[in-house]
């Protein structure tokens, strides 16, 4: 049998299934790249931004009700309820694929189907994945070439690796939300998508692949696949410092990856290595090594400009697509933050829904409106961003949305405290994923929408890697979202985050002043470099504040979640959840 038997079969059982008028595979080219988005600019779909501004980038528009990830369409298909735990939806795979079967049957007639191999994870790097994406969307084909290592090279892979790929059946269907289903089959590595053809939703080598079921080959396999940037610090002797942050989506992962510092003139500088997923294995130092599966960047537009993420803007001016911003009359995108001095577009803008912007109107982009553009055009890439072992990793950064309580930033106690702290975490919802924005929920390492099993076995398998970790990262937790009693932001954010990295960086080599907590230790108000920041000692002390009785209520707001895990919640979560409540009742 040649490595490709099993690729070639699955094609011909796909299209059997969907029944397209042709089947078109992938190549990777450039001159592909180009037909790809010559063909959906024929049909309207696709639209040329300014060649010289924005050279080489387009403006596509998603249908206006499939605009974000949709959780609730979203199952995880094992065998046994248990193992896709309390937090996800489950389907039996056989319940599952009787249910969806249908909705496959002839749904790419008069359609191409395109046959997408990629790799995920740099090339050659120990953890790479082959992965095959079937799919009826030009749309999705273009952007996975932007996002995965696409084409050609996945099909060699192929050829050294077995045959192995996870293959990913990918339909637009007719977008009824009731006929929207995204399915994972851990047990047989596989994924089904019908009925969306946005992001998360599509590219399925990105939250289907290399979280959902990468967190569960993780779990069997020893390793690691996080909802995490990647980032080092460079101190001024030179040396790199590499963190890994989990945040939830829209959180600002993208602006923390690609941090310009303000303290660059005193050697502090930031390299970035990933913004959205980080694949992690202990090294034979003993050490966790991670590695960024993708290869572009799919960031929120709206509130990224040259103050808030110039190296963003700067990846973002060639080469990109960006979905469902607005244009201007001079054919370049537009949203809301994209001009520091203006709140609204240049008369004529054109809208995300392709109406003419008039004030008063709703956001001119959606909110979930994003740019999908390559991660090599990053000014502060990584030289390392591409090595296949990896970086090192020092520290872990957990962090949220939280008005209140959560202090700007705070430092665990050890290794298993820190995996409590990542199991707590709860943030404010964003617009990327359907459904309210802005009320809290528990969404622990930011894995919420993305552990592809029991969030409890999932806590255990930290905790387990925490065994054979000799070195592993130090924990700390961070909140740039603080505000005062007035609702103002009490922290600039943004560049100004390194001040944090640096205290973070001083901690992980034994300096860094702090003060012990009941949730962990706090920087003292003198820890943080503040110079040249218009932060008075009263908002120092609100940043870095920890209430007993709003810790009180969030220790309530905690047990419920943990208790629904049953069985499979750790002891060892359990008794740091208990521990917490004890220090925060002795702190009153
Ligand atoms: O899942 S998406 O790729 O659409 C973006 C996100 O939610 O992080
Ligand atoms: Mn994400």
């Amino acid at each position: 049998m040649s490595s490709r038997t099993a690729l070639e079969a699955w094609v011909d059982e796909c299209a059997r299934l969907t029944q397209p008028d042709t089947v078109y595979w992938c190549d990777g080219s450039e001159q592909e790249y180009q037909r790809l988005i010559e063909a959906m600019m024929q049909d309207g779909s696709m639209q040329r931004l300014n060649p010289k501004s924005y050279p080489n980038s387009y403006l596509y528009h998603s249908d206006p009700s499939d605009v974000a990830r949709t959780e609730e369409d979203t199952f995880i298909c094992t065998t046994r309820r248990e193992d896709a735990g309390p937090t996800n939806h489950w389907m039996s795979p056989d319940e599952a694929k009787a249910k969806v079967r249908p909705i496959f049957e002839g749904s790419m007639r008069g359609r191409t189907m395109y046959v997408v191999p990629y790799v995920m994870g740099p090339l050659g790097s120990p953890l790479m994945k082959v992965g095959v994406e079937i799919t009826d969307s030009p749309y999705v084909a273009a952007s996975m070439r932007i996002m995965t290592r696409m084409g050609k090279g996945a099909l060699d892979a192929l050829d050294t690796n077995g045959g192995e790929f996870v293959p990913g059946l990918h339909c637009t269907g007719n977008l009824d939300p009731d006929q929207r289903y995204i399915l994972h089959f851990p047990e047989e590595n596989l994924i089904w998508s019908v009925g969306s053809g946005y992001g998360g939703n599509a590219l399925l080598g990105k939250k289907c692949l290399s979280l959902r079921l990468a967190s569960w080959m993780g779990w069997k396999n020893g390793w690691l696949a996080e909802h995490m940037l990647i980032l080092g610090l460079e101190d001024p002797s030179g040396n790199v410092t590499y963190m890994a942050g989990a945040f939830p989506s829209a959180c600002g992962k993208t602006n923390l990856a690609m941090l310009v510092s303000p303290l660059a003139d005193e050697g502090w500088k930031v390299w970035t290595i990933g913004d959205d997923i980080a694949w992690m294995r202990v090294g034979e130092d003993g050490r966790l090594w991670a590695v960024n599966p993708e290869s572009g960047f799919f960031g929120v537009a709206p509130g990224t400009n040259v103050a808030t993420n110039p190296n963003a803007m700067a990846t973002l001016s060639h080469n990109s697509i960006f979905t469902n911003v607005a244009v201007t009359p001079n054919d370049e995108p537009w949203w809301e933050g994209i001009d520091p001095d203006h709140k609204t577009p240049p008369e004529g803008t054109i809208d995300w829904l392709g109406k003419r912007f008039t004030p008063g109107d709703g956001p001119a982009a959606h909110p979930n409106a994003r740019f999908t553009a390559p991660a090599g055009q990053c000014p502060s890439i990584s030289p390392h961003w591409e090595d296949p072992q990896g970086v090192p990793i020092s520290a872990f950064i957990f962090g949220g949305r939280r008005a209140r309580v959560a202090p700007l930033v705070y430092q665990a106690f050890n290794w298993r405290h820190g995996v409590f702290v990542g199991a707590g975490m709860a943030s404010e919802t964003t617009a990327a994923a359907k459904g309210k924005v802005g009320v809290v929920r528990r969404d622990p390492m930011a894995m919420l929408p993305f552990c592809g099993y029991n969030m409890g076995d999932y806590w255990q398998h930290w905790l387990n890697m925490g065994e054979k970790l000799t070195n592993p990262p130090q924990v700390f937790h961070v909140n740039w979202f603080r505000k005062d009693d007035e609702g103002r932001f009490l922290w600039p954010g943004f560049g100004q985050n390194v001040r944090v990295l640096r205290w973070m960086q001083e901690r992980i080599n034994g300096g860094g002043k702090a003060v012990k907590t009941a949730v962990g230790y706090v920087p003292t108000p003198d820890a943080l470099d503040l110079e040249g920041l218009d932060i008075s000692d009263a908002q120092a002390q609100a940043l870095l504040d920890v209430d007993p009785t709003e810790w009180e209520q969030e220790w309530t707001d905690q047990r419920p979640f943990f208790e629904q895990f049953g069985e499979h919640l750790p002891r060892a979560i359990e008794e740091e959840h208990r521990a917490l409540g004890e220090r925060i009742r002795a702190a009153r």
